[in-house]
């Protein structure tokens, strides 16, 4: 059946000419007609994504996938970029971002939550019990605990450790998400690898619907009350139900700058596959600053309404994972540099 259905699925494409290959970008070759999909960033994603994928193939929404699926990560002890676990800021305080989006462009979002494993169950709570679109700091850990969230220490000995061996030196030279350089060489870089990655998750469901969630602990060792992209709505992440949805890793300054969540679904609307739509907001900010660039890590990840996706990065080595009715994989983006 499965096969028939991809069969007509393909060919339908194929007679529209919509059957598209691009490299390193997904294929899918039964659009619609696949769905459900989610997509997250980095090799975690797919762990993260069989969570999200156990409400997909229930039938069931996109938003509660994407909720199910970050969760993953968030709790995880061993992952020190998201959640519980995650490293402090310089001063020993963990704190999270997070930010969800519906088909409906209903949103919410938490900023510099303390405290609480799941922030982007608080943010979701943002969404649907105020009338608000961001809750931050002592506001947003208020109103999680008022809700029955349990407060919490988020900073686990491991993270402890590694943030009293950046003590050591106290240097404040915040850079992300740079794969296989001195940041995440523990000889270079005590305490390393430590700064990277958030997880951005996007789903269509059964419905076609597309929903979005991001959540981090940020850039490790941050000045506190630093607030990264992640919770930023169009900026971290961005759904627009009938295009497309976006999301972003890796040096969130550079990717506010841009409001590159919102970018990239803007350059799908005007046509470009998911690959491109990445690929001309990663060009926006390496243009801003080539030499800048050369030692920046931004990571862009795409789903458009018709189930295609794709990712473009400025530095090798951002990963994604995929999980649709055909396939669990975890793709490599392509980069601008090389
Ligand atoms: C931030 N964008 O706080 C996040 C960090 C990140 O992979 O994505 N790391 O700027």
């Amino acid at each position: 059946m499965l096969n028939r259905r991809k069969f007509l699925g393909s060919s339908l494409l194929a007679s529209t000419g919509l059957f598209l290959k691009t490299k390193n970008e997904g294929i899918k070759s039964s659009l619609v007609i696949d769905k459900p999909i989610v997509i997250s960033t980095w090799d975690f994603g797919k762990a993260a994504n069989a969570a999200a994928w156990e409400v997909l193939s229930k039938q069931g929404r996109a938003l509660d996938a994407v909720e199910e699926g970050v969760k993953i990560p968030e709790s995880d002890p061993d992952n020190h970029s998201v959640g519980y676990g995650g490293l402090p800021d310089r001063d020993g305080h963990v704190t999270l971002d997070a930010c969800i989006m519906d088909e409906n462009s209903n949103c919410g979002s938490v900023m510099c939550l303390e405290y609480i494993v799941h922030p982007i169950s608080v943010a979701r709570l943002v969404m649907e019990k105020t009338p608000h679109i961001v809750l931050a700091g002592d506001g947003a850990l208020q109103f999680a605990l008022a809700n029955g969230f349990k407060k919490e220490n988020l900073l686990t000995a491991e993270s402890e450790k590694m943030w009293k061996e950046w003590l050591r030196n106290s240097k404040y030279e915040p850079v992300i998400n740079i794969e296989n350089k001195k940041y995440n060489d523990k000889s270079l870089s005590p305490g390393g690898p430590f700064n990277h990655d958030t997880i951005g998750m996007l789903a269509l469901d059964n419905n076609g619907n597309l929903s979005g969630a991001c959540t981090t602990s940020g850039m490790a060792f941050k000045m506190h009350g630093r607030v990264g992209d992640s919770p930023i709505i169009g900026a971290g992440l961005f759904v627009d139900n009938e295009i497309g949805s976006a999301t972003s890793t890796g040096v969130g300054e550079e990717v506010i700058r841009i409001v590159g969540s919102h970018l990239v679904v803007e350059n799908m609307r005007l046509g470009l596959s998911p690959r491109d739509a990445c690929r001309k907001a990663v060009e926006r900010i390496v243009k801003r600053d080539p030499e800048k660039a050369k030692n920046l890590q931004v990571g862009f990840l795409a789903l458009k309404k018709d189930g295609s996706f794709g990712a473009f990065c400025i530095q090798k080595g951002f990963t994604y994972a995929v999980r649709s009715t055909h396939e669990e994989k975890i793709y490599e983006s392509e980069s601008w540099f090389s």
